[in-house]
Order: structure tokens, then C-alpha cells, then sequence
């Protein structure tokens, strides 16, 4: 792996816009003297990251298994490129990579890469929801829908926050079990990932504006929907909680070694931890102590759980322009094969539809105890991740409207199909 991955380091170094710390850091792997270590985060301007010892890095990384290693020893990858791989890593993390043959071309202490990439919420992004007012959107939306909508919690967070679910369906309401197909739609296990949360609830939203028209009017007449906008909500409140963007991905659990967050989208019980999580607490990637260990997954899992009707899910991410489908905890494909049609069809139909690219998830890098793998596994559910388009977990309130618009046509197709998703494997 080092040989390959130091080939890749020199084809970046070829590449325009790699600057001298690149350079240093390929000298240090060749046996040359280290590149002294990089200044610690300032206090002052940064204070909402005082404290967090994560640095962004760009690593060569040369396929899927290249990022799945990387994932493992802790890089949390925010951004692909087909020959490296950039993201955030705990120094401690960053210090190890090196003896496990990767090659850091960037590195830069989290405050320093977030003087660059700053934006303030919620003065310049005004527009996206805290918890408090997607709570209040959802009260509204239920209060002026009552024949159609009843508001459920699926749980508490670690925090004690309630993980709220829009039901649309006039024939049932609350808890009350339904024999229609069911679809549910869930948005922000990641906290930084606010444009899921606009999404879900633009589709909330947009279901209800548009209750009489002929084609939402046929799903609330026979289908029982779930729309729950922010299931990681403390990980969404920290993230913004100091009034500037903190790139926080994980929940809010305080862990063993006082580093606190688990990543949720590695916290469920397929294939657990087997591979693309990292056991470190520190690690963006962690796992957690056991499969389900966290209260917003074992949330999503007894939903999921008590609802045998549940045809279809989708769980909102950011960002990539990807839709991804099973399988995300190894390197195959659905073994069934009508399944696996499923999913390919609708993958390559809500791709078309939002113009991002449909794949299995583990095509990215494998990485297991996701959501989407162990809703299909334990339940047969045909649970998608879509991550919404973008360059940034902050990319301005323009951009809520374009990508609600394109994922509620694409969430219009999955209704279409709840029905019947075997009627795609004819
Ligand atoms: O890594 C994740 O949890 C998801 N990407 S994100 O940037 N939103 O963190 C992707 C999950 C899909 N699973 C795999 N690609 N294996
Ligand atoms: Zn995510």
C-alpha cells in the first residue's frame, strides 16, 4: 500500500495547486527530516473551536479500499477527488498515518481551515432551521393539516431532545398501526449536514401545499408517510450553538474517555464496525461502544421495527450528489436478485431526477453500520442515502431551494413506487 500510495502523492505533487507543505510532508515519508509540526489553533476568533485538535487534511487515497482504510484510522472524508482524499482527523489520528503507509500532501489545524470556509449562522444562513423553529415548522404544518398529519416522537436524543416525525396520513394517526405501504424519510444524522434537515421538512411542507393536487392527493389516500427532518438534533444544536459552524458530525454522548459523539451513521447493527468506522471516541468515525448504543439510532430502529408496513426509506445527507443504496458495510452487491433490481431502478430514476450519480454505497468506500444497510437487512426495506448536492456543509441559504426542489420530485418517484417496489423487478 505505501508504494502505491506514494505514487499517488507524487502524481498529486505533478498536479497544479499542491503547495509546499505537500512537498515537506513527501520528503518526511521518504526519510527526509519532518516537517515541524503545525501551530496549535488560536484562541480569539475561533473560540467555537477552542479545544478541538482536528485538522483538515488531504491524503492519497486510490480507490475505495484506499478510503475505507482511511475511514478506519479515523479520517472523517468530507471531499473525494479520484486520486486523494480530504477531510478532518484528530491530531492524534493524523500522527499515525504515516506508519500506516498513507501520505498527507495537506494538513492545517481546524481553526485555520475555518477562517477560510467561515460562514456564521444563523446571521448568513437565516433561512435553515434550528431545532426550535423545525419544531415549531412541524407544529405549524400539523396544526393547519389536522385531517391529513399527526406529529410523533421516535425518542430522545442523549440530550433529552425529542426526535420529531411529521405522520401524513388522513386514515391514522399517532402511533395507530396502518396496513397502507409505508415510506419514510429522515434527514440530519449528521449534524453539520443542515440542508438534510431543509429538505426533509421542504418536503413536509410541499406534500401538504399540495394536498388537493391529483398526484399527492393519490399517496395521502393510500400510503402512510413519516417525514422526521432532524434525528441527530443535538450534533444540529451544537453545531451551530456558539453562532459559527463547529463541522460537527456526530451526536452529542459523552464517551468513556470524556471525547464526546458517536457517529450515528456507524452505529447500527450491520456488519458493525467491520469496516470504514474507527474505535477511537475521538475519531469522526466512531462507532460507539456496541451496535446501537445510541439513543437516535435506537430510535430509528424501533420505528423502523414497529412499522412492518414500511416499504421505502431515505435518509438525507450532504454532500456529494450521490444516490447510494446497499451495499455500504461490504464490497458486493444485494445478493437477491429481484432486490437488487429494485434497487438499481429507482437508484438510476432518482438519479436522473436530481442529476446526482446513483451507485452502492460501498463503490464510495465501504462502511459499515449505516442506516440504508441495516433498514434493508433487518426489515427487507429499500432505504436509500442520498447525499444532496454542494461543496460545502455550508453552502448558503440559495441552495435550499434548488436542492428541495430537485429531492421532492425524486421523493414524488419513491412514493410512486412504495406501493409496489416489486413492480420494478417484473
Ligand atoms: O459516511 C457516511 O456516513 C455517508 N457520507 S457522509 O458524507 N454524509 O458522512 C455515506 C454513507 C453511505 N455508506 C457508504 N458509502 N459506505
Ligand atoms: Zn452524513
Amino acid at each position: 500500500m505505501k508504494a502505491r500510495l506514494l505514487a499517488t502523492a507524487l502524481s498529486l505533487l505533478a498536479a497544479p495547486g499542491f503547495c509546499s507543505p505537500a512537498f515537506d510532508q513527501l520528503s518526511a515519508a521518504a526519510g527526509s527530516p519532518a516537517m515541524p509540526a503545525p501551530a496549535e489553533p488560536q484562541a480569539g476568533a475561533f473560540d467555537q473551536l477552542a479545544g478541538d485538535t482536528r485538522y483538515w487534511v488531504s491524503v492519497g487515497a486510490e480507490d475505495k479500499y484506499d478510503r475505507t482504510g482511511l475511514l478506519e484510522a479515523g479520517l472523517d472524508i468530507v471531499e473525494l477527488k479520484p486520486a486523494y482524499v480530504s477531510g478532518f482527523i484528530e491530531k492524534n489520528d493524523l500522527d499515525q498515518l504515516a506508519a500506516k503507509g498513507y501520505i498527507t500532501t495537506t494538513r492545517q489545524p481546524i481553526a485555520e481551515y475555518a477562517k477560510k470556509h467561515l460562514k456564521d449562522f444563523p446571521a448568513a444562513d437565516a433561512a435553515y432551521h434550528n431545532y426550535d423553529e423545525t419544531v415549531a415548522e412541524l407544529r405549524r404544518l400539523a396544526a393547519e393539516n389536522p385531517a391529513e398529519t399527526s406529529l410523533i416522537s421516535l425518542g430522545k436524543s442523549v440530550q433529552g431532545r425529542d426526535l420529531w416525525c411529521l405522520r401524513v396520513n388522513p386514515a391514522e394517526k399517532g402511533e395507530n398501526p396502518s396496513a397502507r405501504p409505508a415510506a419514510f424519510f429522515m434527514g440530519n444524522h449528521h449534524g453539520r449536514e443542515h440542508l438534510s434537515n431543509e429538505v426533509a421538512l421542504g418536503l413536509a411542507a410541499y406534500l401538504l401545499a399540495r394536498k388537493a393536487e391529483p398526484e399527492v392527493k393519490k399517496y395521502l389516500e393510500t400510503l402512510d408517510i413519516y417525514i422526521a427532518p432532524l434525528t441527530n438534533p443535538d450534533g444540529a444544536e451544537y453545531d451551530i450553538a456558539s453562532g459559527k459552524y463547529r463541522w460537527h458530525r456526530k451526536n452529542m454522548r459523552v464517551n468513556a474517555d470524556k471525547s464526546f459523539g458517536v457517529d450515528l451513521n456507524r452505529n447500527y447493527d450491520s456488519r458493525w464496525c467491520s469496516a470504514g468506522a474507527s474505535h477511537s471516541p475521538q475519531a469522526d468515525t466512531y462507532c460507539g461502544p456496541a451496535a446501537f448504543s445510541e439513543p437516535e439510532t435506537q430510535a430509528v430502529r424501533d420505528f423502523v421495527t414497529a412499522h412492518a408496513n414500511l416499504k421505502t426509506l431515505m435518509s438525507y445527507h450532504s454532500y456529494s450528489s450521490l444516490i447510494l443504496y446497499p451495499w455500504a458495510g461490504k464490497d458486493a452487491q444485494v445478493e437477491n436478485e429481484r432486490d437488487r433490481k429494485v434497487f438499481d431502478s429507482m437508484g438510476k430514476a432518482m438519479g436522473t431526477i436530481t442529476g446526482y450519480k446513483p451507485q452502492k454505497a460501498s463503490d464510495l468506500y465501504v462502511a459499515a453500520g449505516d442506516t440504508g444497510d441495516w433498514a434493508y437487512e433487518a426489515r427487507g426495506v429499500f432505504a436509500f442515502t442520498t447525499e444532496l448536492e454542494g461543496t460545502s456543509f455550508y453552502p448558503g441559504a440559495a441552495m435550499i431551494t434548488t436542492a428541495v426542489g430537485k429531492n421532492v420530485k425524486a421523493a414524488l418517484y419513491m412514493l410512486s413506487v412504495t406501493a409496489d417496489p416489486y413492480g420494478l423487478a417484473l
